[in-house]
């Protein structure tokens, strides 16, 4: 049976399947074909398990939308508010010179990039869409070195299955797989809107992973570790948010 003639009777058996509501079938199929995001166990949430599905059966290729700059939203929306952190306002006071970008866990040459190193890689600019779960959303570009460039500067292993990325507010962490991290939109991000990333939205630093909602998009990052399992970290469920209640994987 031809590649595609496999995807699309596994896509059709989900969806199917689904469709009568027979979630267990369809995550029995899924997960036979390893399309099961990783924090699901067996509670089952339908529609986040048929993105992942469909989304990694057709490939990483699928992007997220982009839009044009006239659709650039003004003024943008921001939901934090700077840190009060002593730490974060020590590095904020010297325009975060000392601010480093540490790469570690499954690569050949772990790093500590600068920022001004990171603005000296090739960057990629995006306008896409920000959506929080709690409703609102809005509209940027964004500038970036592309996560990839960073993971095979590093030498990231490939048996890695995962990247996790850490903010200086501990709270806040969180995990793509490789087919996310691989991704030409998923970008280390540290312009918006043709400026400085602002501290509101994240600056200096900030993970955007435009296929997913706004919680994957950490602010404030210092660490990327790259691994093959969710084992080790808080709780293992590969994510801050996920601790909390969110889904791990919550493509749109
Ligand atoms: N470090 C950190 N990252 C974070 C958050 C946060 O509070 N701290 N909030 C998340 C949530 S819930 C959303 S919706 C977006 C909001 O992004 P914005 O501030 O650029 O609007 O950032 C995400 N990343
Ligand atoms: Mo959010």
């Amino acid at each position: 049976m031809s590649n595609v003639t496999r995807r699309q009777m596994i896509t059709s058996g989900l969806a199917a399947t689904a469709g009568v509501s027979s979630i267990a079938v369809a995550a029995h199929l899924a997960d036979q074909y390893g399309l099961l995001p990783p924090d699901c166990g067996n509670l089952y949430r339908p529609g986040e398990v048929l993105t992942f599905a469909s989304q990694r059966l057709l490939g990483s290729g699928s992007p997220a939308r982009e839009f044009d700059s006239s659709q650039i939203s003004k003024p943008p929306h921001a939901n934090g508010k700077p840190l009060a952190s002593e730490n974060f306002k020590k590095l904020a006071a010297n325009g975060f010179a000392d601010w480093r970008l540490n790469i570690d866990g499954m690569v050949s040459r772990p790093l500590s990039l600068s920022l001004s190193e990171l603005r000296g890689y090739s960057s990629r600019s995006q306008i896409t869409h920000l959506a929080c779960e709690e409703g609102w959303s809005f509209i940027a570009q964004w500038t970036g070195v592309p996560l990839s460039h960073i993971l095979e500067l590093a030498g990231a292993s490939a048996k890695a299955k995962y990247v996790f990325y850490f903010s200086i507010q501990s709270r806040w962490w969180d995990s793509v797989d490789m087919s996310d991290a691989y991704h030409p939109q998923t970008l280390v991000t540290y312009g918006m809107n043709g400026e400085d990333l602002p501290v509101g939205h994240g600056g200096p630093l900030r993970l955007r992973v435009p296929r997913q909602l706004g919680y994957k998009s950490v602010k404030y990052i210092t660490r990327l570790t790259v691994t093959d399992t969710l084992k080790g970290f808080g709780k293992g469920m590969g994510s801050s948010a996920a601790e909390r209640g969110y889904a791990w994987y919550s493509g749109i």
